[in-house]
């Protein structure tokens, strides 16, 4: 095999976010760019001679390319064998899995996520450690510091691989195997879930729509949802993978999956409708005439979870990131299990899943999963919640006014100011911040402030401390606010401003969700001057 060794310089901005590197595509076509990075990756891990590297993509435009490179350079620095999704297709969930089940040493992941794919939109790319989770912060860190001083890649002069046929090859001294991306994570899921009683309920008339926004989950629930369960597949929508995901953001979320909102709100809406993002890691949870959020989702999906086979024992945890509604706090307080509170970031989650300290996880930002493997997983949630329905055989408004009833409802807003420029974001966040101390005691729009400050996560397993991880205002009688700067944008900077208020009286449950939390919207706007330093008079996306 001829390998090259191509001599580049540094480039100064591949520093991973919140999920890994993301970045337009035509950044990553600069030559040397996508090459620099993986190697850096590459030169960041000791011990993977002869090993297996798993190589997962979301079918975004760049893909395939990135992958013939990824192999390449994988047989050139000396891994023994890669596994790769047929068409370069594995859903962020399913290459987890994978990495697991395959005894990786690690996995790259291609994907930009949730957001928009095509010649000038974005691409990611993430690496996964042997247990199947994004990379901690330390090799992420060493990873980027080796950004700062890498002067040459390895590339091995092998032909493209036929990504399109299942099999198993041989180029460059490495085994390459091309490999069913969906039906080992399907057969996971039936080790979880009732798929009898599912399959009951659906043959009963239980109408489950899914919207697979053209991204990468369409083969999935093709697979699970219609041939497995028996889901009408005239209602799995935008079910074929597109590199450009048909125009559209899939991001599964009110504004960008408006079309099912509306239909599940609408009198002919079926029982239950969902979708998932870009790479299948995030999921859409809506019941007929009930939109269900992710915080509140996480909560009744830990609460319920025993009624699925896989935690019929129970759970040993939850955790859920700093911005996410304190509504599962309240769930793991009746189970008598440890609650975590984590930075943003599924990386967070890693240690306290492979040390047995919490079986379910969530955040604010659509992702719900569980100790089955190390990443968020879309689909598990659509399962999660149907396995839930066919037991209790309850309809979806039924089963969360039930939840409210119990635990109080925790109405919850995130505002996001998206493309600013990242001076003035920077600026609104360091005037914040600097005038945390004094907010004790301020009266601000009706709300009493109670204390205030910078989040530090201290990590039980390890030991280690990130700082910085978001500004926490709490108020007098349980609502928070909650400003932080995206990790995952590729233009100037996004501000995300999380709203919550708790209220436990079910006769003020019925409240229309702004509304409800309009004194904490104006105490953001009164302390932190948006309108003023963004320049933007409303939010871009409101969730
Ligand atoms: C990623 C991370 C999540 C995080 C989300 C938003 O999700 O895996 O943990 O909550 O980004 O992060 P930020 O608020 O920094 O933009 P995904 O689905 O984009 O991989």
């Amino acid at each position: 095999m001829m390998i090259r060794t191509v001599k580049i310089s540094p480039f100064p901005d591949q520093k991973p976010g919140t999920s890994g590197l993301r970045k337009k595509v035509p950044v990553f076509q600069t030559p040397g760019y996508t090459e620099a990075f993986i190697q850096s990756i590459f030169d960041s891990l000791d011990g993977f001679k002869g090993e297996t590297l798993v190589i997962g993509g979301d079918g975004r435009y760049y893909n395939r390319h990135v992958i013939q490179t990824a192999i390449r350079m994988a047989a050139a620095n000396g891994f023994g064998r890669v596994l790769v999704g047929q068409g370069g297709i594995l859903s962020t969930p399913a290459a987890s899995h994978l990495i697991r089940k395959s005894g990786a040493f690690g996995g790259l992941i291609l994907s930009a996520s949730h957001n928009p794919g095509g010649p000038t939109e974005d691409f990611g790319i993430k690496y996964n450690t042997s247990s199947g989770g994004p990379a901690p912060e330390k090799i992420t860190d060493a990873i980027f510091a080796r950004t700062g001083e890498i002067d040459r890649y390895l590339i091995a002069e092998i032909d493209d691989v036929d990504l399109d046929q299942t099999g198993t090859f041989e180029a460059g001294g490495m085994v390459i195997e091309v490999i069913d991306p969906v039906a080992d994570y399907a057969d996971l899921m039936e080790t979880l879930f009732d798929f009898d009683a599912m399959r009951a309920m659906i043959a009963g008339g239980f109408k489950v729509t899914f919207d697979a926004m053209h991204a990468v989950t369409g083969p999935y629930a093709k697979e699970i949802l219609v041939r497995r369960l028996g889901v009408n597949p005239e209602l799995i929508y935008n079910a074929t993978p597109l590199e450009d995901f048909g125009g559209h953001h899939p991001d599964p979320n009110l504004v960008h999956a408006k079309a099912l909102f509306d239909w599940m709100m609408a009198d002919d809406a079926p029982d239950f409708g969902a979708a998932s993002d870009g790479d299948g890691d995030r999921n859409l949870i809506i019941g007929k005439g009930v939109f269900v959020t992710p915080s509140d989702s996480l909560a009744m999906l830990a609460a319920n979870a025993h009624l699925a086979p896989g935690y019929k024992d129970g759970l040993k945890g939850i955790a859920r990131s700093m911005p996410t509604s304190g509504a599962a706090d309240r769930v793991a307080e009746k189970l008598g299990v440890e609650m975590h509170e984590t930075p943003t970031g599924w990386k967070f989650f890693g240690n306290l899943l492979d040390a047995g300290r919490c079986t379910i996880c969530g955040e604010e930002s659509a992702g719900t999963g569980s100790d089955h493997v190390r990443e968020k997983d879309g689909l598990w949630a659509v399962l999660l919640w149907l396995n839930i329905l066919a037991v209790r055989k309850q309809s979806m408004i039924d089963i969360v006014h039930d939840h409210w009833a119990s635990y109080g409802r925790t109405y919850y807003s995130r505002h996001d100011y998206e493309a600013i420029e990242i001076d003035r974001a920077n600026q609104l966040i360091q005037a914040l911040e600097s005038g945390l101390s004094d907010l004790a005691g301020r009266q601000v729009a009706s709300l009493t402030i109670e204390r205030a400050d910078s989040f530090t996560y201290h990590d039980p397993v390890d030991g280690s401390v990130s700082h910085n991880q978001g500004l926490r205002i709490f108020f007098e009688g349980g609502s928070r606010l909650v400003f932080r700067l995206s990790g995952t944008g590729t233009s100037g900077a996004t501000l995300r401003v999380y709203m919550e208020r708790h209220e436990p009286d079910p006769s003020r449950h019925d409240q229309e969700t702004q509304a409800a939390l309009a004194p904490v919207i104006e105490a953001a706007e009164t302390l932190a001057e948006i309108r003023k330093r963004t320049g933007r008079e409303a939010p871009t996306v409101i969730t």
